[in-house]
């Protein structure tokens, strides 16, 4: 290791003590180097809650490290010589401190990897790119497990993770006897019930500043900024990880796929934007929600459904990221091409299911998995919409989207633009779907009941023109092979009714009108 002044690059991304680039951090000789950057704020027009949400956990970040001693060179958006890239930044830095080394955490993102991977050839001191070991799974071992196997499959790689971190195992077995409680785990949720909203954290002055700066910089950004109510400490993430496991973790499970209109979260965790930013480490997390099954506070099917998303999935996502090429978010198996429709910004859509999920994003920066899988996600894949737009839809407009986590779940999981490679078979589901999980059938202007009239739900119809059009892709897929007997029990009549009624709703969406 080189003795002299080390310059170590911290993302807004890697706001976690123990990231792997301030492990060693020298409080005498290093310098910690973070910037609010133009460029990070706007290679997608991202969410204004959430720019407010990475400069102010940067900010309280930085003060921690300086309240302990650290030096950090700290760049705020309004400073008068601000930079707008991370290169400009770390080369006015490397001269301004006359560093010798650059130490940095790698990115979550191939963009960034690419630009990081110039500095050493361009400028004259050395860059030690670290591994991000914030993860239960490296990258290598995600390698080693996904080589030489045909299709990745996201059970096959959770049942190993539980062996390998022995999380929620009774010895050899999995706790409670099953791997998977997923059959539990579908009830739909009446609004009567009690559902404990995330806490909701005032901001200080800190946050005051950057919402302002928010307000007056970004002001043309998709999302409301207020009201702002996010943790943006470590400590108020713990409190709300406190409060999830309290509150809501017990009836997590039962309800993980429900949806109500007027419920935004119902037992979902709201954790992801502090998890992803660093703020929360995923090992924590699970251990609390382990506990808590351990000391009979929540059932298995809770904690480990909620566990499979964060040891199975999230770890799953990201290492499917890291293995595809640098084109990974423009593959686009069906070669859909059709515009994003405005309503995705404006929530102006009779078709209530998709205005609630939109209008949530607009306020909150979020809305829970199954809206964004089988309400947006779902609308987007069976309407034929670009997979590549949808994408940088899902990253600019959620609090917790870097592409690692997000790229995956849209392109892979949600639009099937990979052909199959991260799941079995597409997320494609009519309307009766959304009317059992939900209730947002009964104030919607359309009827879920009806198929090809004019005022049928309009996923009915798309739902089986997706089908058809694809059949060439998709006929062969045995998961599918039930659905297509259907369609050929059909009469020509009736079928010929859907594709009408289909062509109808595409032909509005593509002259932009509103559906
Ligand atoms: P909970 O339901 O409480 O789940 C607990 C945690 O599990 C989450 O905080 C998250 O860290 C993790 N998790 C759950 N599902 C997944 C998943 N499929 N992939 C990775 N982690 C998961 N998640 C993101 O973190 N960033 C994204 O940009 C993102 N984009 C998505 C886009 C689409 C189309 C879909 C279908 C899913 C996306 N997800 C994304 C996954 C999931 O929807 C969110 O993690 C979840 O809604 C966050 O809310 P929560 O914290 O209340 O989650
Ligand atoms: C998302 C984001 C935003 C909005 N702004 C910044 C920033 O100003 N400075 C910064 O260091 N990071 C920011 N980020 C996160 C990065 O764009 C990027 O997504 C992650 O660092 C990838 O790991
Ligand atoms: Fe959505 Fe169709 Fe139900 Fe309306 S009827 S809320 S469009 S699923």
């Amino acid at each position: 290791m080189s003795n002299g002044k080390r310059l170590i690059l911290v993302l807004g991304d890697q706001l976690s003590r123990d990231v792997s680039s301030l492990r060693d951090a020298r409080k005498t000789s290093d310098v910690i180097l973070m910037g609010e950057l133009a460029d990070e704020a706007t290679y997608v027009r991202h969410h204004k809650k959430k720019i407010a949400f990475v400069f102010s956990a940067m900010r309280h970040f930085a003060e921690d490290l300086r309240k302990d001693g650290h030096a950090v060179d700290y760049q705020r958006f309004d400073d008068g010589d601000a930079v707008a890239s991370f290169t400009d930044l770390v080369a006015r830095a490397v001269k301004e401190h006359g560093a010798q080394r650059i130490v940095v955490t790698e990115p979550g993102e191939r963009r960034l990897r690419r630009i990081f991977a110039n500095w050493e050839a361009k400028g004259s001191v050395p860059v030690e790119l670290r591994n991000d070991d914030r993860f239960f799974c490296s990258l290598d071992e995600f390698n080693a497990w996904a080589e030489g196997r045909k299709t990745l499959r996201m059970e096959h790689f959770y049942r190993e993770m539980r062996k390998k971190t022995s999380v929620l195992m009774d010895g050899a077995a999995p706790a409670g006897g099953n791997w998977n409680y997923d059959k539990e785990n579908r009830k739909p949720a009446k609004d009567d019930m009690d559902f404990p909203e995330p806490p909701q954290f005032a901001p200080d002055e800190i946050t005051r500043d950057v919402l302002t700066l928010v307000g007056a910089r970004f002001a043309d950004h998709f999302g409301d900024l207020d009201p702002f109510w996010f943790a943006v400490t470590r400590e108020d993430a713990l409190l709300a990880l406190d409060h999830f496991i309290a509150h809501a973790l017990p009836r997590f499970g039962n309800y993980q796929d429900a949806m109500l209109r007027d419920e935004k979260f119902l037992y979902h965790s709201a954790l992801s934007p502090y998890l992803n930013a660093g703020l929360l480490n995923p090992r924590e997390i699970c251990a609390r929600a382990e506990q808590a099954y351990e000391e009979g506070a929540a059932p298995i099917n809770a904690v480990e459904g909620f566990i499979r998303q964060i040891l199975g999935w999230r770890e799953y996502v990201r290492g499917v990221y890291w293995r595809g090429d640098d084109d990974y978010a423009t593959q686009n198996f069906f070669g859909a091409d059709r515009k994003l429709p405005a309503f995705y910004w404006t929530g102006d859509t009779d078709m209530a299911c998709v205005a609630a999920a939109v209008a949530q994003t607009k306020q909150d920066a979020y809305a829970h998995h199954i809206q964004r899988l089988m309400v947006t996600g779902n609308f987007a894949l069976i309407a034929g919409i670009d997979p590549y737009t949808v994408h940088e839809w899902y990253l600019e407009v959620y609090a917790d989207a870097y592409e690692w986590v997000e790229a995956p779940n849209v392109i892979g999981m949600s639009q099937y633009a990979d052909g199959g490679a991260l799941g079995s078979k597409p997320y494609a589901a009519s309307g009766a779907y959304i009317n059992r999980m939900s209730d947002y059938c009964k104030g919607c202007a359309y009827r879920v009941s009806k198929k090809t009239e004019e005022d049928a739900c309009p996923f009915n119809a798309l739902y089986w023109d997706f089908l058809i059009r694809n059949r060439k892709k998709l006929g062969r897929n045995p998961r599918l092979a039930r659905v297509y007997q259907n369609w050929e029990r059909m009469d020509a009549d009736k079928k010929r009714a859907y594709r009408a009624r289909a062509r109808g709703l595409l032909a509005t969406l593509d002259r932009g009108e509103r559906i």
